[in-house]
């Protein structure tokens, strides 16, 4: 069992349909979705607005890398072309966090692969990331080079214009529990 964080973005197309479509493609594996918020481009590269949301999924037969290639099949179909890192994109599907469960036991998986790093290497510098995160999970912790954090304490770091700048959104992804 893996019950995962992702973090889904979009500034390009229909941005709302891009998103709607991994909701609606995860179907009952979905357990939490926050609000759909718009962002001002992270990362330094101009370009347009994005709407992010975060959702809460898991499956007993799926692993962490299985939701990685679940996330790329989906930006595939929303007609993702990868040109500049950190630019324009129809549909960015990115793993987050992720949890094995085996009975009542807990492990969170790390990992320093870069096909697939967990937690994901940007996530606690990213307000379009925490915000949404916070909205579903508000007692989440986030471990980065082993100092375990809050999420609160997490934002509480950030430059404020930058959280300020995520912005709740009366939008929904079409999700009810
Ligand atoms: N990869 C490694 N770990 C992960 C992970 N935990 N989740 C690998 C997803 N992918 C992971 O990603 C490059 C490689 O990262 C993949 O082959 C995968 O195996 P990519 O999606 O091909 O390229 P990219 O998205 O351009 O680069 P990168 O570094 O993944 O960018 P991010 O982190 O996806 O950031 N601003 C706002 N406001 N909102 C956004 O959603 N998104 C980005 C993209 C930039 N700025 C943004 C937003
Ligand atoms: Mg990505």
């Amino acid at each position: 069992m893996t019950r995962v964080v992702l973090s889904i973005g979009s500034n390009l197309g229909d941005r709302l349909a891009h998103l709607r479509s991994v909701v609606a493609a995860l179907g009952p594996r979905v357990t939490a979705v926050s609000s759909v918020y718009s962002t001002p481009p992270w990362g330094g590269v101009p370009q347009q607005d994005y709407l992010n949301a975060v959702l809460v999924a898991e499956d007993p037969a799926l692993e962490p890398s299985d939701w990685l290639r679940l996330g790329q099949e989906l930006e595939q179909a929303a007609g993702r072309v990868r040109e500049v890192r950190w630019g324009a994109r129809t549909l960015d599907v990115d793993v987050v966090w992720a949890e094995r469960r085996r009975r009542d036991v807990r492990v969170v998986v790390r990992s320093l692969d870069p096909v697939l790093t967990l937690p994901h290497p940007q996530a606690h510098n990213r307000a379009f990331v925490l915000v949404p995160w916070l909205e579903v999970d508000p007692d989440a912790e986030l471990a980065v080079a082993g100092a375990a954090r809050s999420l609160r304490e997490w934002l509480s770091a950030l430059d404020s214009d930058e959280v300020a700048g995520v912005r709740r959104t009366e939008l929904t992804l079409g999700w009810t529990p």
